[in-house]
């Protein structure tokens, strides 16, 4: 009998014994936390620059751009959960599989879902920093929830020792993503790569499926087209949590 689908994608989990997720924004939108380019994304908003919030140019020459527009962000992604996707991917940890998550997302939420071994390319907001003299502020200081308040204010956070801009950890357009030759490393190393939610669009993170070795696999699930569509053994244009629910992995 010839595999096809979900059936395929089923058959190449339970064969693989080294899987390597690549996520993007499309695994957290059931979460609440809007993509950039699907349907409702934040591309699609004509009150929200989103091409130019997360530029690091925009970033020193107007933070308030940025400050403003992701106050009203920042209380989602506060209270987001993880998904079914997110729980599909510890469970397949869990089972021994899945061995490395490569995620574009800054939401953390991998982190929440229980997964161990998680490359945050584009980091995340569980650090500040200032722009001027560097002063680092993590979550157990008191001064993160000040930033916090402040950024929920819609009012850009100031260093307290320098008074210079503070950022967060993540990584803007414009600047260099973090962990890229340890992501190539572990994609070297798979057997099968499932990429879930990403349009596969933004660089370094859109070349990583070509890393994968000629003898792997490649299961793409996303509900629009990417460019590798054609290079993978399955692509499943349809909702993450639908294709998890018919996995019955979880
Ligand atoms: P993207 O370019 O917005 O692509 C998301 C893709 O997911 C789109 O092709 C959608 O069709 C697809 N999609 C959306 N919901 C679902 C679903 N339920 N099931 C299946 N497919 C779905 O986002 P990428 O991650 O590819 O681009 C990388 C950017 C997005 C990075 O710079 C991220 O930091 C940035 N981003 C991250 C978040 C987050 O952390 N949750 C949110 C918004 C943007």
């Amino acid at each position: 009998m010839i595999l096809q689908g979900i059936d395929l994608f089923m058959d190449l989990i339970m064969k693989s014994s080294y899987i390597v997720a690549l996520t993007g924004a499309g695994i957290s939108t059931k979460a609440g936390i809007p993509d950039f380019r699907g349907p409702n994304g934040l591309y699609s908003r004509t009150d929200m620059p989103a091409d130019k919030l997360f530029d690091i140019e925009y970033f020193k020459s107007n933070p308030s751009l940025f400050y403003n527009h992701f106050s009203e962000l920042a209380d989602i992604f506060e209270k987001a959960l993880p998904t079914k996707g997110h729980k599909f991917l510890k469970k397949l940890e869990v089972l021994g599989k899945l061995k490395t998550v490569i995620t574009q997302n800054i939401d953390s939420l991998h982190k929440k879902a229980g997964n161990t071994n998680i490359i945050e390319l584009h980091g995340n907001f569980e650090k500040y920093h200032c722009m001027e003299c560097n002063d680092e502020i993590l979550p157990e200081d008191p001064r993160f929830n000040e930033i916090v308040k402040e950024m929920k204010n819609r009012r850009v956070p100031k260093c307290s020792k320098c008074g210079g801009i503070m950022k967060p950890d993540v990584v803007f357009f414009g600047e260099y993503v973090r962990d890229l030759e340890k992501a190539l490393t572990e994609i070297q190393k798979a057997d099968l790569m499932i990429t879930m939610g990403t349009s596969l669009t933004v660089y370094p993170a859109s070349t990583l499926p070509s890393y994968l070795p000629d003898s792997s696999k490649l299961v793409i699930v996303n509900e629009m087209d990417t460019p590798f569509d054609s290079k993978a053994k399955v692509v499943l244009h349809e909702d993450i949590e639908k294709v998890v629910d018919k996995l019955k992995i979880i």
